[in-house]
């Protein structure tokens, strides 16, 4: 094992809207996943991007995907550069879920849980566990990763949320 990066996170990638240059929401989660592994992330697996209705009031649909890394960071400072990478894809504008080129959130890390208030980050993050959007693909990659909060797997959780 490399001692020098020893937390797994789970991530959450959704875009919902083009990049001028890169172009389609699917091609910035690529890019996104480029941007992670050039600031020195381990990127152990990725799941098939998947296109999904909108939850919240955007129109749009998005493309989401999650991805299992590996890094020394602790939950803070992985936040920071989650959202100096998603800043550097195009600055959000208007309210709270608005349409955005990048959205990274965290959802779960090898450490538990975790909670801060500045900069403001709550691990497992808090919707995660009703999201199909988070579970389907997190479920791809990691089905045996357990809830702290719960003790169900992504497996499980996934199961739950879509049994209607
Ligand atoms: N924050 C707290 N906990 C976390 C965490 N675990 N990971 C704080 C990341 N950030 C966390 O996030 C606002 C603040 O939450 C962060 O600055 C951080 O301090 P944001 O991404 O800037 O704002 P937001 O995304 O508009 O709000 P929120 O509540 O994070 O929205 P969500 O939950 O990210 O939902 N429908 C589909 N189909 N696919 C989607 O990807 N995404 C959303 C956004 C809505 N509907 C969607 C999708
Ligand atoms: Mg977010």
């Amino acid at each position: 094992m490399d001692e020098t990066s020893p937390h797994h996170y789970l991530i959450a990638l959704g875009s919902n809207r083009r990049h001028h240059r890169l172009g389609a929401p699917r091609r910035v989660l690529d890019a996104a996943l480029v941007a992670l592994a050039s600031a020195g992330i381990d990127i152990e697996s990725t799941a098939p991007v998947i296109d999904t209705p909108p939850i919240g009031p955007s129109t749009r649909r998005y493309a989401n995907s999650a991805a299992v890394i590996r890094t020394s960071l602790m939950p803070d400072a992985l936040l920071a550069l989650l959202k100096r990478i998603e800043a550097r894809f195009g600055k959000r504008r208007g309210q709270r879920w608005s349409a955005r080129t990048l959205d990274l959130d965290i959802i779960l890390w090898s450490g538990g849980s975790w909670y801060s208030a500045a900069p403001r980050l709550i691990v497992p993050h808090a919707a995660y566990r009703r999201r199909d959007f988070v579970l389907r693909p997190a479920a791809r990659i990691a089905p045996r990763w357990r809830d702290p909060l719960t003790g169900l797997s992504l497996a499980q959780l996934h199961h739950r949320a879509t049994r209607g």
